[in-house]
This record gives structure tokens, C-alpha cells and sequence, in this order.
């Protein structure tokens, strides 16, 4: 039975995630994404090279009083936001969805499912990565993939694309295992 939320590991996974994908050592990961939908904030979640391109907002709010808005107004440089690592098993399937609409801009947004080994490196070269397509009306978008041996963990990582400029909200982040 593992604890819903380790504090001491959360605090661990903050203060190495500026150095990397170097994450705890002895995993205790939640079980469930954290704050999956912004309404605490940017809590639980961690920017990397982000460039203060995402932020929390009503304006973005697909349900509840927020939800993420990512601003990136440079051409050249896109967003970068982590959730915490949750635990995952190696062989089994996972699902990753979450509510997508494209506010202004040509610029793509991809989202990342990493799934980490025992040390927190990334398995995966190129992890399940899906990229929404342009919608002005809020869509439901989804990707599954089975985790690969030596799974231990996994994290979403959200990332407007460096080549040209969007503004998109997303929100309501589900992580969970589905049928093999
Ligand atoms: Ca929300």
C-alpha cells in the first residue's frame, strides 16, 4: 500500500527537477497526477526552460476556476512544464488525456508521456507524444502506450513547439491505466 502523497519525496523531485530528468533515487511516487487541473496553481507541476510561458488563469478554465495557459510570443523558443512522476509498471497500458483549444497563433503544442527507469532517466529516446490539432472549441485529446521494461515511473511534459508563436489553454490532465 503505497501513500497517496509522500511530502518528503515531492520535495525531493522539486529540488532536482531544475538539474534535469535526475529525479529521487528511491521512488515514491504518487499514484495519480497531481493537480491535474490547475486549480491550485501551477502547484505540483514544474516549469522547465519554460521562459514564464505557462501560467495558470480563469481565462483557460475548461472546468472548474482554472485551468493552463501557455503564451509563447517567441518564434524561436517554446514553453516547458513537468508534472510530478507517478508510479507506473512496466507492461502495463496507459492513457493520457486532457481538454485542448488553441486561442490565437499557428504555433503547435505536444505533450509528452516520459516513462523513467529506477535511476528517473528516461527510457524512451522518443517518448508517446501527441500534438493537438487547431481548435478554437475545446476538444478531448488522448494517447496511450504501454510501458516499457524497466519502468518505474512516468510524467507529462508540456511544450509549445520553438517554431512559431500560440496561445492555448489545456486543462483537466487524466492519467491512468487502461486494459492491455
Ligand atoms: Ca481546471
Amino acid at each position: 500500500m503505497k501513500l497517496f502523497k509522500h511530502p518528503l519525496s515531492v520535495r525531493l523531485l522539486r529540488s532536482v527537477a531544475c538539474c534535469g530528468f535526475m529525479l529521487a533515487a528511491s521512488p515514491a511516487f504518487s499514484q495519480t497526477i497531481l493537480n491535474p487541473g490547475f486549480e491550485e496553481g501551477l502547484g505540483d507541476w514544474v516549469p522547465r526552460m519554460d521562459r514564464n510561458m505557462s501560467s495558470a488563469s480563469a481565462e483557460a478554465a475548461h472546468s472548474g476556476s482554472y485551468g493552463l495557459r501557455i503564451v509563447d510570443q517567441d518564434d524561436k523558443q517554446g514553453s516547458g512544464l513537468l508534472s510530478l512522476t507517478t508510479d507506473a509498471e512496466a507492461g502495463k497500458k496507459y492513457e493520457m488525456s486532457f481538454w485542448f483549444r488553441t486561442v490565437s497563433g499557428e504555433g503547435g503544442v505536444q505533450v509528452a508521456l516520459y516513462f523513467l527507469n529506477q535511476d528517473g532517466k528516461p527510457i524512451q529516446k522518443k517518448p508517446p507524444t501527441v500534438v493537438p490539432e487547431r481548435s478554437a472549441e475545446w476538444k478531448r485529446v488522448s494517447i496511450s502506450a504501454v510501458a516499457p521494461e524497466e519502468t518505474a515511473g512516468m510524467f507529462i511534459q508540456i511544450h509549445s513547439m520553438s517554431v512559431g508563436t500560440v496561445t492555448a489553454d489545456l486543462d483537466d490532465f487524466e492519467l491512468k491505466e487502461v486494459a492491455n
